[in-house]
C-alpha cells in the first residue's frame, strides 16, 4: 500500500502540536529529530510518499550529488558517521536515498510524518501567536511553531512552450522522474535543459536511446566528477578523519573542505596558475568555481578560469563547431552553479546525439510528434524536460502563508525574499525557514547548512521557553539591513551577471534579485552564533 493510499485510510489530523515541519529532506528530518529530542511535540508533513526531499524525486538516470558523499551527510551523530559506508566519492541518488531512508528508521522518524500530504496553508492566529497549518487532506492543525524545511530547488520549472500539451509521446521533467525508471531504448529523444540536470542525464540517456537531441538554450560550465569508488581503506581513513573534515566545512567558504589558493588568479605567474586549475580541474566538479578567491570577484581573474575551462572543452569534443556551441559566452564562469559532470562533453562525440542550438534556432512550439525550431522540425517519441527549478521561494510562495495584518508570505516577497539570516521573517512570528534566502544555502553545502539552521532555530526556542515567551519574530530593521548586507556582498561579485536561478532569472516573471548570502559559510556561521549570544540580536520577542 503506498503512503497516498495509507494517507486516504487513515483519519485526519486535528489537533496542537508544538511544532509543525513542512518537509522530509534533510533539513525537515534533522529538524523533527532535534525538536523532539528537545521534548517538543512536533508533527511532520511531506508531500512524497516517502523521505528524501529532493533525492526522492530527482531520480533521472546519471543523477548524482555534486558535493562529495562523506561532507553531504549528517555530522550530528558520530555512530551514524562512522556505520554509515560510502561507495564512492559522489554518490549516486540511489545511495543517497538509502542513506536517508537509513536515518529515518534509525532514528526513528518515519512516524511523525504525514506522508502523501501537502500543506496548503499556515495562518497567523494574532491573538494565540499561533499557526492554522491546514492540509490537502483535510488536517487542521495548531502549532506554536512553523518550521518550513521545503527546499531550495523543489519546485519543477516546466515552461509554458506552445503547444506542450499536445505532444502524444512521453513527457518527463528531471525533477518528477518516475520511480519505475524510463526506457529509452529504440527511441528518439529530444532533453530540453542543460543545467546540472540535464548535463548528468544527457550522456546516460545517450547510450540507451536510438537518437538523442539536446536542445541547448545557454550552454553550461560543467567540469568532469573524477569519481572515484572507495575501498575498505580509503574508507578507514574518512571516518579516522572526519572531525576534522567538518572542523574546515564549518570554517570554509563553501560547505566543503577546501579552501580557494591563496593568492589571486592575477597575481601568480602563468605556470602556477595553470597548475592551480589543473589540481581544481582534476579534484573535479563544482568546486573549480573557486581555484582562487578572486575568480567570480574580477572579470579579470575570471577570464582566467574561463580559458582554462574552454581548452579543456575543446579537446574533449571532436567537431570544433560543436565545441564552439558547447562553450558559454553569456556568463561569467562559476556565477551560474558550474556542473559536475561524468562523460558530458565527449557524448557529443556520438553519432547518434544531435545538439541543437536554440540561440541560433528557438523553439517556435511543441508538437504532437515532435519539436519545431526556427529552421528545422525534429521527431520524438520521448520528451524530456531538464528545465530546472522555481529556486528557493517557489515552494514557500505556492502556500498561502499567512502573518500579521493577514500579509501573506508572497506578498511580502513580491520585489524579492526579504528575511533576516535567511531565518526569520518580520510579520511571521515563530515562523522559521531552513537554508532559505539570505542564508548561504544553495552556494554551500546544504546538509551541513541544514543542520547548522535547525541547531540555532533550536537554540532560539530555548531561549523563548527560558525567558518565558510565546513568540520571537525578526525586526523590520534588522531584516532591511541584512537584506542590504546581502545585496552588496552580492554586488562585489560577477553573480549578478548571469540570467541564473540564484537571480530568479529562470521564471518569467520573477522579481530579478540575488537570492543566496555570499558572505561564506563560516563568515555566516559566526554572524549567527553572535546573534544568538547577544540575546538574539534583531528578533524581538513578546
Ligand atoms: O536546472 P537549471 P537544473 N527553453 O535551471 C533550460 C541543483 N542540481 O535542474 O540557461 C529552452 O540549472 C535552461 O536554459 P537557460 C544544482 O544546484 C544539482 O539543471 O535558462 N531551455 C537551462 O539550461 C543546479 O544548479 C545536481 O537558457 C530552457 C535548463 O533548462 C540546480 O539544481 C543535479 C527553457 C535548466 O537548468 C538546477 O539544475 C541536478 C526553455 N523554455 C540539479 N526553460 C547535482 O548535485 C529552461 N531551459 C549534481
Amino acid at each position: 500500500m503506498s503512503a497516498r493510499t495509507e494517507v486516504d485510510a487513515r483519519a485526519n489530523r486535528i489537533g496542537d502540536v508544538d511544532a509543525v515541519v513542512v518537509g522530509a529532506g534533510f533539513a525537515g528530518l534533522y529538524a523533527v529529530h532535534k525538536l523532539r529530542s528537545l521534548g517538543l511535540t512536533v508533527q511532520g508533513v511531506e508531500a512524497a510518499d516517502g523521505v528524501g526531499g529532493t533525492w526522492f524525486w530527482n531520480r533521472y538516470p546519471g543523477a548524482r550529488c555534486d558535493v562529495e558523499s562523506v561532507d553531504y551527510s549528517y555530522s550530528f551523530s558520530r555512530e551514524l558517521e562512522q556505520e554509515w559506508d560510502w561507495s564512492e566519492k559522489y554518490a549516486t541518488q540511489p545511495e543517497i536515498l538509502a542513506y536517508i531512508d537509513h536515518v529515518a528508521d534509525r532514528f526513528d522518524l518515519r512516524d511523525r510524518f504525514l506522508f502523501g500530504t501537502r500543506v496548503t496553508s499556515a495562518e497567523l492566529d494574532e491573538d494565540t501567536l499561533r499557526w492554522e497549518v491546514r492540509t490537502d487532506r483535510g488536517d487542521v492543525l495548531s502549532a506554536r511553531y512553523c518550521i518550513f524545511a521545503t527546499g531550495a530547488l523543489s519546485t519543477a520549472n516546466m515552461p509554458n512552450i506552445p503547444g506542450r500539451e499536445s505532444f502524444t509521446g512521453d513527457t518527463h521533467h528531471t525533477g518528477h522522474w518516475p520511480h519505475e525508471g524510463v526506457d529509452f531504448t529504440g527511441r528518439r529523444v529530444g532533453i530540453i535543459g542543460t543545467g546540472s540536470s540535464g548535463i548528468q542525464s544527457i550522456p546516460v540517456i545517450a547510450e540507451q536511446a536510438d537518437h538523442l537531441y539536446v536542445f541547448q538554450r545557454s550552454a553550461n560550465y560543467s567540469v568532469p566528477a573524477g569519481n572515484e569508488m572507495w575501498d575498505d581503506e580509503m574508507r578507514r581513513a574518512i571516518k579516522a578523519g572526519y572531525d576534522e573534515r567538518r572542523r574546515l566545512s564549518r570554517e570554509s567558504g563553501g560547505g566543503s573542505p577546501y579552501n580557494a589558493h591563496p593568492k589571486s588568479a592575477l597575481e601568480v605567474s602563468e605556470e602556477e596558475r595553470r597548475d592551480a586549475y589543473e589540481t581544481r580541474w582534476k579534484l573535479g566538479g563544482v568546486l573549480f568555481a573557486k581555484t582562487f578567491p578572486d575568480q567570480t570577484k574580477t572579470e579579470a581573474a575570471n577570464a582566467t578560469a574561463r580559458e582554462f575551462a574552454e581548452n579543456k572543452i575543446r579537446r574533449l569534443v571532436d567537431d570544433p563547431a560543436v565545441a564552439d556551441k558547447l562553450i558559454p559566452n553569456d556568463h561569467p564562469i562559476g556565477t551560474k552553479r558550474i556542473v559536475t559532470d561524468t562523460h558530458y562533453f565527449e557524448t557529443y562525440n556520438r553519432p547518434n546525439v544531435t545538439l541543437v542550438d536554440l540561440k541560433a534556432a528557438p523553439i517556435e512550439s511543441i508538437t504532437p510528434s515532435g519539436i519545431t525550431t526556427a529552421d528545422a522540425d525534429y521527431g520524438l517519441d520521448t520528451l524530456v524536460f531538464a528545465t530546472g527549478f522555481d529556486a528557493m521561494t517557489g515552494a514557500l510562495d505556492r502556500m498561502r502563508i499567512v502573518g500579521r495584518d493577514g500579509v501573506s508570505l508572497a506578498e511580502y516577497w513580491s520585489e524579492g525574499p526579504k528575511t533576516y539570516l535567511g531565518v526569520g521573517v518580520p510579520g511571521f512570528p515563530n515562523l522559521f525557514v531552513v537554508t532559505g534566502p539570505g542564508s548561504p544555502s544553495v552556494l554551500a553545502n546544504m546538509v551541513l547548512g541544514a543542520e547548522q539552521h535547525v541547531d540555532w532555530i533550536a537554540d532560539c526556542i530555548e531561549h523563548l521557553w527560558e525567558k518565558d515567551y510565546d513568540a520571537v519574530e525578526a525586526s523590520v530593521p534588522a531584516t532591511e539591513q541584512w537584506v542590504e548586507h546581502c545585496r552588496e556582498l552580492a554586488a562585489q561579485t560577477l553573480f549578478p551577471l548571469a540570467n541564473s536561478w540564484y537571480m530568479g532569472a529562470n521564471i518569467p516573471g520573477k522579481p530579478r534579485v540575488f537570492m543566496p548570502y555570499i558572505g561564506g559559510f563560516g563568515a555566516y556561521g559566526r554572524i549567527c552564533a553572535d546573534v544568538a549570544e547577544e540575546g538574539f540580536r534583531g528578533f524581538e520577542f513578546s
